[in-house]
């Protein structure tokens, strides 16, 4: 893409969607964004507004209402891990699809470049290996709760909660957030446990432009237990120094790794038909 400098997301011509058909039987073990121009060259990750990959073949365990978000990346290029011995079950055929927005809020001009993504993988028809991989699912634990996740920054200091509630009892092997620019904090609580998950502090330039988002794991202890039922309450604050309402300018998302207790109850959340795509998963749409 082509990225002139100062360019908002509304005025930034996007690039439609794109449908990746997953070749292989077996899973995506990490995802490694990067951007770069036509000689390969670095290009900050800044003008990522955020790129969004939903497997169009299975609900999301948490929000039904939505195609299951396997992965995603804003300006903060979060590099999502592998964690040793566990990835995300894909089929032959699987149609994944892509949302990306660009932005460029620098001064620097930037022409043909191009968002890569690597994905390490392990093909299950090629021996032993895959029985040795245990099934995790992106859990996306947003302020917007189950609808979409943009909303409006109001000028100064704000805070916008929402809460979901969990239906399969498992563990989150770890959990980082996504924020946009002037965002300062994800907390993340179990509000039936009476307890505070993880509390993430974001990384800002001097500007409040969005550098990162740490991550916290819990695979040392096993995991962060959660039972069906349980309600999750979503913070996220903000300090908008513009003096102005940035129409669509915030999210507020935790997004870990779920490993159910009993994977077999996930298999229900596949489904081969469609969608349609004004459904509520298209959280990005702005
Ligand atoms: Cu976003």
């Amino acid at each position: 893409m082509n990225l002139p400098a100062h360019t908002s997301h509304m005025k930034m011509p996007q690039p439609p969607d794109l449908v990746w058909e997953v070749p292989v039987d077996g899973w995506l073990l990490a995802y490694h964004p990067k951007l770069v121009d036509a000689s390969g060259n670095a290009v900050p990750g800044t003008v990522l507004h955020h790129v969004a990959f939903w497997n169009e073949n299975r609900a999301d365990f948490l929000c039904p209402n939505k195609e299951e978000h396997i992965f995603g990346a804003g300006s903060e290029m979060t590099d999502w891990a592998e964690v040793p011995g566990y990835g995300y079950r894909v089929q032959k055929g699987d149609k994944i699809r892509i949302e990306t927005m660009m932005y460029n809020p620098t001064a620097t001009s930037y022409d043909k470049a191009y968002l890569e993504v690597q994905i390490p993988f392990v093909d299950a028809s090629a021996g032993s290996v895959g029985k040795m991989i245990q099934n995790v699912y992106p859990a996306w634990m947003d302020v917007a709760s189950c609808g979409n996740s943009g909303y409006d920054l109001p000028a100064g200091k704000s805070e916008k909660t929402g809460t979901v509630t969990v239906k399969y009892d498992g563990v989150l092997l770890g959990v980082g957030g996504h924020l946009h620019d002037y965002g300062k904090q994800i907390v993340l609580q179990d509000v039936s446990r009476k307890e505070t998950v993880a509390t993430l502090d974001a990384q800002a330039d001097a500007q409040g432009l969005l550098e990162s988002v740490p991550v916290k794991l819990f695979v040392q202890e096993g995991g962060y237990k959660f039972a069906t039922g349980d309600v999750l309450k979503i913070s996220a604050t903000y300090d908008n120094p513009t003096g102005k309402l940035l129409r669509d300018g915030a999210m507020g998302i935790a997004v870990g790794y779920f490993v159910a207790a009993d994977d077999t109850k996930m298999a229900a959340l596949r489904r081969n038909s469609k969608p349609s795509h004004d459904m509520a998963g298209m959280s990005h749409d702005h």
